[in-house]
């Protein structure tokens, strides 16, 4: 347990950005009377340099909002309609543990699942004492897809793992090709970086993507694309790479298998053929593959939004062949960034202790299949423990999802800051610290350091952390491995002994308490053996085939999606929230104000729709209600939305006083992407139509 006696009333304290973002800032706490008055950024953090976003600036009103949980809650009203009655942590424990005790008994310890993602990216709150305590109770897996998966496994079949350049190193970089990554919104510093380096050498930015938006805006070249034919224009690139004799033949012989298999399979990738289908004109294509086989340093920052397709893995499997093409990786501030995870990865063995799941074969539940899952998954599962997600707003599909929340015989706990809206449907609601209350360790997904949270100020109300909840719980359901009593800083220090990291070595509890952030000590991937099964980047991959993928990049369209709908629907995340995160935080709202559907000005002509009218988005799986945008940030036939907005507030007193209008999520496909169970939330199609009255 955290000690918070002897926490200061007032000082300027150290703080790690706790939030899903790979720029993993370090801050500075502004703390006057026990209270957080303001939220900078530490200057001397090597990456971050004391810059942050808007939103975390903001992040004061959020730690103590009034609207925060403070007590356990236990619910009286109808399911989904946000109507509790305060009980104590004690009453709440028991309800909790006397249900499992029963299902246990009943239904089997797989009846129970949880329901967890990264709403804190703390390494203990996001995956310590929880999964020890859903091994050791033996509860239904879940398959944590809903984020990068598809896209982590394209990227591993070609490089081996989440293994990229140090961003630090590209202030030498010449070429930038954000590709498929709203940079501006969600990882600002490499967009710093950028910067610096097109004021300081004269860099290149190149943005591809279907939206114009902030991050297009601030390109040099911006290459409009329609969703989900990104593998096209990389196999069309390659196709003018070998044509035009740009490849480093040195590097492919030695570093690389099937360099001579992909010369042959991408003479098909002409570019009239990429042109038809990518919509990228045939002279970009040239353009873009002469640049790119011309300047050295580039960089390819791989982002998530395309590998929200059907396609989305084999797109970053594809991609992530270009650097090797052109010798890149051996270039300082060459290569590509699709995520860095696997340097700084800890011992998760040591601190998730897979050992205690008895049944090898428990079942495994995919989290985009939430919906399914509730409702016809056989046997049922008969509760729920949610924390760190607000899967009722951020799960595909999420009619199917509220029905499954709603279902009477389903026991749910919720265990977050705020009454979400996934907290409405539950029986318990326990209230979370955040994460300044308590003791974690941080590792980027982005850039090298590793750091350390320690409390700044006490917990909100009676709230406590999820290790502390999970350390009660199991309490009370009599597990007496020490696994379950350990303290913070002992389950950092057996996390952080992982002798299978070369690059962890230097980093241990005790550097972090002294220093705040660690740099782990990386070395460039090149020269040098990667950890696919030939050692190399396997432009040619075996395991693909064995595994029922074709061997070389292909292009593969999208799934048709049920229905006649004239739209490809890309609803993606915005500036000023994160998630669902702020979408309950007046300042966030107000400034990202209400959410819009941009559209290209010809189809809003057919529709006879006009710049900020609203207008129903809808198909069969439900619909929303957005206001036009009209313009040419988008091709025809796309339309794109941000933000994964709160339910709103209804004006007249229906029993649900909520209403569901800005749920883009209720549109979204929970068909499974190509590769590693990923989620393809933006490979759904949409009619649009003009809302009358407005
Ligand atoms: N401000 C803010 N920052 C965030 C988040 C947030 O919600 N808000 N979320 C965090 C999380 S969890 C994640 S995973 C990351 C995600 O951050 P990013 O990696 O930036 O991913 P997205 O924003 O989902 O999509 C990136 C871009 O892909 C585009 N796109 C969609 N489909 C296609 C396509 O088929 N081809 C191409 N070329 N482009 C396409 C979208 O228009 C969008 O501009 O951001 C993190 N940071
Ligand atoms: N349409 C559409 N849907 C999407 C996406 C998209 O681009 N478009 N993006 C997807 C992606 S990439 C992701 S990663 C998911 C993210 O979806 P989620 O992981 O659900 O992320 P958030 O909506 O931020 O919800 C995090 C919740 O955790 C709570 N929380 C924060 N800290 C703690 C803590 O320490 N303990 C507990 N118990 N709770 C805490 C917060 O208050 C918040 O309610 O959304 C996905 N959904
Ligand atoms: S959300 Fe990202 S950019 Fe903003 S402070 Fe956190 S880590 Fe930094
Ligand atoms: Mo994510």
């Amino acid at each position: 347990m955290p000690s918070y006696e002897s926490l200061p009333r007032d000082g300027i304290f150290h703080a790690v950005c706790p939030l899903d973002c790979p720029d993993q800032c370090g801050l500075l706490l502004h703390k006057k009377d026990g209270k957080i008055v303001k939220v900078d950024g530490d200057p001397e953090h090597p990456v971050t340099k004391g810059h942050i976003c808007n939103k975390v600036r903001n992040m004061a009103e959020r730690i103590h909002d009034e609207k925060r949980l403070q007590y356990p809650l236990k619910r009286i009203g109808a399911k989904g309609e946000g109507r509790f009655l305060r009980i104590s942590w004690d009453e709440a424990l028991s309800n909790i543990t006397d249900h499992w005790k029963q299902l246990i008994q009943t239904d089997g310890p797989e009846s129970i699942l949880p329901y967890s993602f990264y709403g804190n990216m703390g390494r203990l709150a996001a995956e310590g004492m929880d999964r020890r305590f859903w091994n050791r109770l033996g509860a239904s897996r879940l398959d944590r897809t809903i984020c990068n998966s598809a896209g982590a496994v394209g990227y591993k079949y070609t490089m081996g793992g989440s293994f990229g350049i140090d961003p630090e190193e590209t202030i030498h970089t010449k070429l930038f090709i954000f590709w498929g990554i709203n940079a501006v919104s969600t990882n600002m510093h490499q967009v710093a970086l950028a910067q610096k380096a097109r004021r300081e050498n004269g860099a290149k930015i190149v943005v591809i993507d279907v939206h114009k938006n902030q991050t297009g805006r601030l390109a040099d070249w911006f290459i409009p694309i329609l969703p989900g034919t990104d593998s096209a224009l990389a196999l069309g690139i390659m196709h003018i790479l070998f044509d035009e004799n740009m490849v480093d033949e040195d590097f492919l012989k030695k570093y690389t298998v099937g360099h001579e298999e992909l010369r042959e399979h991408v003479k098909q990738y002409d570019p009239a053929t990429v042109s038809k289908i990518t919509g990228v004109l045939a002279d970009d294509i040239y353009g873009l593959a002469r640049m790119y086989g011309s300047t050295s340093p580039s960089f390819i920052r791989i982002g998530n939004g395309p590998q929200h397709h059907d396609n989305g893995g084999m797109f970053v499997r594809t991609v992530s062949c270009l650097p090797a093409l052109t010798g890149q990786w051996l270039v300082k501030g060459g290569g590509a960034i699709k995520g860095n995870s696997g340097y700084l990865a800890h011992n998760a063995a040591r601190l998730q202790r897979p050992d205690f799941l008895k049944n090898k074969n428990t079942r495994s539940v995919n989290m985009n299949l939430l919906g399914d899952a509730l409702l016809t998954l056989d046997p049922p599962v008969k509760s729920m423990y949610v924390y760190g997600s607000n899967p009722a707003v951020v799960a595909p599909s999420s009619g199917k999802v509220r029905e499954g929340l709603a279902r009477e015989d389903l026991f749910i706990v919720v265990h977050d800051l705020f009454l979400t809206e996934t907290a409405k449907y539950a029986d318990i609601v326990l209230p979370a610290t955040s994460s300044v209350e308590n003791t974690d360790f941080y590792t980027s997904y982005w850039h090298h350091f590793v750091q350390l949270q320690q409390p700044v100020i006490e917990p909100f109300g009676v709230a406590k952390s999820n290790v502390e909840v999970f350390r009660l719980l199991a309490e009370r359901m009599g597990f007496t491995e020490t696994a379950f009593t350990e303290t913070e800083a002992e389950m950092i220090t057996c996390a952080l002994d992982n002798p299978r990291n070369p690059y962890m070595g230097n980093v241990n509890y005790e550097v972090l308490a002294e220093r705040h952030y660690v740099k782990a000590d990386v070395k460039p991937l090149f020269p040098g053996r990667l950890p696919t099964p030939s050692g190399k980047i396997e432009l040619y991959s075996e395991r693909m085939k064995e595994d029922g993928y074709p061997p070389l990049p292909t292009y593969v369209p999208l799934v048709e999606d049920d229905g006649e709908f004239p739209f490809q629907f890309v609803p993606g995340p915005n500036h000023n929230f994160l998630n669902s995160t702020f979408s309950n935080n007046d300042k966030h709202v107000s400034l990202e104000k209400e959410p819009r559907l941009f559209m290209n000005c010809k189809d809003a002509t057919r529709l006879e729709i006009e710049d900020g009218e609203h207008v129903r988005v809808w198909n069969h799986r439900g619909e929303v209600e957005l206001k036009a945008a009209v313009g040419d940030s988008v091709l025809p036939g796309v339309v794109v939305t941000q933000g994964l907005w709160a339910d709103e507030a209804k004006k007249s007193g229906a029993t649900v006083n909520t209403s569901t209008k800005y749920l883009v999520n209720s549109l979204t496909p929970d068909r499974i992407a190509d590769m590693g169970d990923g989620a393809t939330f933006f490979s759904g199609r949409v009619a649009i139509e003009k809302l009358n009255g407005m």
